[in-house]
């Protein structure tokens, strides 16, 4: 979208000062307005929108918690001031503090509850803000396409710890996630 606004921009500016230089240099006004009206107002636009149109609903469609066979689906349960992170493995459920292990190239659901007041799960590389509310489950997915490790940042001031509050989501290639799923944290 950068790149797309830049090159419209510049365009835009480049006829600009067309339009100045020959005033300056008086041309005689040759060029009829009606195609630049039709082309730059209303095909332009209609074919940059509908690219920008089918591209969201084709993102938003992925980014929806929708059940899938290779979602993997992880309780987070916030408390002050830490997220505790819950799943399954072969060998039982898995439980860690203030990590998150999920796989690289895969949706993961992260279910938000919390035990005492409003917390908001944040990691800025992966995803948005979602608040974690008492009494109620907010479903975030998230999708790392890459192995590393993002952090995060409880986005909700939930109390004297707030800024300790923080998160760290390990994304593990193949390898390593079999080796998290078999007991063995890195
Ligand atoms: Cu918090």
């Amino acid at each position: 979208m950068l790149i797309g606004a830049a090159a419209l921009f510049t365009l835009t500016m480049a006829l600009l000062a067309a339009a100045f230089l020959r005033r300056r240099a008086g041309a005689a006004a040759t060029m009829r307005p009606g195609p630049w009206l039709v082309g730059g107002g209303l095909v332009l636009p209609a074919l940059v929108l509908s690219a920008l149109l089918a591209f969201a609903l084709a993102t938003g469609e992925r980014l929806l918690p929708r059940p899938g066979a290779d979602v993997v689906t992880v309780q987070a349960r916030a408390a002050q001031w830490a997220w505790t992170f819950s799943q399954q493995g072969p060998g039982g459920t898995i439980e860690r503090v203030g990590t998150l292990d999920i796989p690289a190239g895969r949706p993961v659901d992260l279910r938000l509850s919390s035990a005492d007041v409003i917390h908001s799960f944040w990691v800025p590389r992966l995803a948005g803000k979602l608040d974690a509310i008492p009494g109620r489950v907010n479903t975030l997915r998230i999708e790392a396409a890459e192995p590393g490790v993002y952090p995060g940042q409880c986005a909700e001031f939930c109390g004297s710890g707030h800024a300790r509050m923080r998160v760290r989501v390990v994304v593990h290639d193949a390898a390593g996630w079999a080796a998290f799923l078999q007991g063995a944290t890195p």
